[in-house]
């Protein structure tokens, strides 16, 4: 992943049309070639003439906020963190995907919520309960798999929690196909979830 200025929109990894039936074609060109792209163009124009910022990675930038120029702070926090959290759910979702997770990442949830069903169920409330616009996440938090919710393009970095999974629940990753219908964009969801990347990021949550 390019994690330093200056950004790119790095193509996704699958077509704009892999995630028919359950994501449109169109939502997933505007939502990356349009949305993610703003806020790569605003961070690389707020970065554009402060050299030391240029060497902080994304997640530098997003962990130690509060060390930022305050006149910049806000502005680094909502455009990276729009940088981030979409990237993280691009690559979180799979035409292959669907279904269950395997390995340690199930154990785990049958540990922490007691069956996959049950984290669904938990995850899916979760998405529901954003007001307005945010993301739900799963998370790696003491050891245990934890869902939050976050607002706005706030990201997990500050709270030094380890993201594994999120959604996107802003309208605009949704709304074309899906209007109002926020439980059924989340359900068509779910058969794409990357299981496998959610698997390996669990893994890496845990080794560090
Ligand atoms: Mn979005």
């Amino acid at each position: 992943m390019q994690d330093y200025y200056r950004f790119v929109n790095l193509p996704l990894p699958y077509s704009y049309v892999a995630m028919e039936p359950y994501i449109d074609v169109q939502t997933m060109y505007l939502h990356h070639d349009k949305h993610l792209q703003t806020y790569i163009d605003n961070l690389n124009r707020i970065l554009k003439d402060v050299p030391y910022l240029q060497k902080m990675s994304l997640e530098e930038l997003l962990f130690y906020a509060d060390e930022l120029p305050e006149e910049l702070r806000t502005q680094i926090q909502n455009n990276g963190g729009g940088v981030y959290n979409h990237r993280f759910y691009f690559n979180g979702l799979s035409d292959k995907g669907g279904d269950k997770p395997t390995g340690h990442l199930i154990t785990a949830m049958e540990r922490d919520f007691g069956c996959f069903e049950a984290f669904r169920d938990k995850f899916k409330a979760a998405a529901l309960s954003v007001f307005g616009s945010g993301y739900a996440w799963l998370v790696v938090s003491g050891g245990r798999l934890r869902i939050i919710t976050l607002s706005n393009q706030d990201t997990p970095i500050p709270l030094s929690v380890c993201p594994v999974l999120n959604i996107d629940v802003w309208e605009h990753a949704y709304y074309l196909k899906h209007q109002n219908r926020r439980a059924e964009y989340v359900d068509d969801w779910f058969h794409v979830v990357n299981w496998k990347r959610a698997e390996e990021n669990y893994r890496l949550c845990i080794e560090n």
